[in-house]
């Protein structure tokens, strides 16, 4: 972790589907950590971009998305972080979404293969998955083609790495929780709500071990 923004790894990464709630989770996370205007640096495919300043309430606007994919390059943002006396920030770095299958668009594989990178370089993985939809297909989760089964493999290889599963405020949330539970015993897996910042405080416990 750094006491000013600086452009290097992430000290810790999320990733998942597209639409599962990975910039929701980055913005609301911040939020709950105490930051009222965040630090964003959004890469485009080839630059690392500059550090821009944005209000919560702006960033949640511009950046959640309504259809995906939204977030089309990686997104760097400061959290603080209070160790001690010193507040120290946390790089967190939101991440494009990982498909099945390859992606027409020659600019969203660029970001596939640029969020491939980040993720061997980050200190920790956050790896997303959406609730209500696990809830509908619990199958997939045993499947060895299946993106989120190989992100889990490699997570669980390398450390460092818990499971996420969010919209636990939807209806069949917390099912798709047991249902992670069930299929993936040897992970750590932790129930969230992005909107409404439910297990934030395991989440924040989670990283402190690990960084
Ligand atoms: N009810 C509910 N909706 C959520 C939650 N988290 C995210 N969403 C909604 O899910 C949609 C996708 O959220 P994003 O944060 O843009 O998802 P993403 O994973 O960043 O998507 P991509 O950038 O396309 O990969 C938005 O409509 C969010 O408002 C949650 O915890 N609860
Ligand atoms: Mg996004």
């Amino acid at each position: 972790m750094s006491s000013t923004p600086v452009d290097g790894a992430a000290d810790a990464c999320v990733v998942g589907r597209p639409g599962v709630g990975k910039t929701l989770f980055v913005l609301r996370f911040a939020q709950w950590s105490g930051q009222r205007r965040l630090l964003v640096r959004q890469e485009s495919p080839g630059s690392s971009g500059g550090w821009v300043e944005v209000d919560l309430a702006t960033a949640v606007e511009r950046l959640v998305g309504t259809s995906t994919p939204t977030t089309r390059a990686l997104q760097h943002v400061e959290v603080p972080w209070r160790q001690g006396k010193r507040t120290l920030r946390l790089r967190l770095l939101d991440t494009v979404g990982l498909t099945d299958a390859i992606h027409p668009d020659p600019l969203l594989r660029r970001a596939m293969a640029e969020t491939l990178t980040a993720v061997m370089e980050s200190l920790v993985v956050l790896h997303v998955l959406d609730g209500p939809r696990i809830a509908q297909r619990p199958a997939r989760l045993l499947d060895e083609d299946d993106v989120d089964v190989q992100i889990s493999r490699y997570g669980q290889r390398r450390g460092r790495y818990a499971v996420l599963v969010n919209k636990l405020d939807r209806p069949g949330g917390r099912a798709g929780l047991e249902a992670v539970r069930r299929a993936w015993p040897q992970r750590i897996v932790l129930g969230i709500s992005a909107l409404e910042g439910w297990g934030f405080a395991s989440v924040r416990r989670f990283l402190q071990r690990r960084l």
